[in-house]
């Protein structure tokens, strides 16, 4: 039977670029919403890995009586991520979906950041956007992977591509920001890409 992995996200804008991360892997990838699936999930772990674990976990403990055992062998990842900026002691980091408040429009979180640099010289601008992957497998068995971005805050925000802080997140190398990227060119070098990248690895040797 072909293999099945269940994303434990419901953010779209993630969802977009695992897929397309994913595209290639031999495995039908399904969101939670697709599996039918909805949890609410408190993520109150210390680190980026740790609330990815609790995530997947979640999401894995449901399956067993889920659609009637449908997809107890299903493979469940979960992805948490956010955005550390140094001059700002690593806020917003894990909390960055949570920055202001969960409903609080990205145009307001971004502005505010902005807000809070004004002044701050380039050098002291340093940033990365942080993500771990976490994989519970049929058995149990959990995987985990990290994956990172550097680069800084930009002074204003630019671009509409992806999602989240991308606007404010501005990569040297390539001379503007992760929102400025086309989609397939962030997620080639993007924390979510390098992270998932890791995972298809471990999972190669597993599926
Ligand atoms: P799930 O927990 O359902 O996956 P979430 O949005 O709550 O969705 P997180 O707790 O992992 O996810 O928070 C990640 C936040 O970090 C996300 O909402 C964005 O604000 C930010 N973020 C993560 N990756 C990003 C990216 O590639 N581009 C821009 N912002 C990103």
């Amino acid at each position: 039977m072909r293999r099945q992995i269940i994303f434990a996200t419901g953010n779209e804008g993630k969802m977009r670029e695992i897929r397309d991360i994913l595209k290639d892997i031999e495995a039908d990838i399904l969101s939670m919403k697709e599996a039918g699936l909805e949890t609410d999930i408190v993520e109150d772990g210390a680190s980026f890995e740790e609330n990815a674990v609790i995530k997947a976990k979640a999401v894995s403990d449901l399956l067993v009586r889920h659609a009637g055992g449908k997809y107890k062998e299903a493979i469940v990842l979960a992805d948490d991520s956010g955005l550390e900026i140094d001059y700002l002691h690593k806020e917003p980091g894990i909390y960055s979906a949570r920055y202001l408040g969960e409903d609080t429009p990205y145009s307001v979180k971004n502005q505010n950041l902005l807000e809070r640099l004004v002044g701050v010289e380039q050098e002291r601008r340093s940033a990365r956007f942080v993500c771990a992957i976490a994989a519970v497998m049929p058995d149990g068995e959990v995987l985990t992977t990290l994956g990172t971005i550097e680069g800084r805050i930009d002074d204003q925000a630019k671009g509409s591509n992806g999602f989240g802080y991308d606007p404010i997140f501005y990569v040297p190398e390539l001379g503007c920001t992760t929102a400025e990227l086309p989609e397939e060119e962030k997620n080639r070098i993007s924390h979510r890409g390098r992270a998932l990248e890791a995972m298809k690895l471990k999972l190669d040797q597993k599926i």
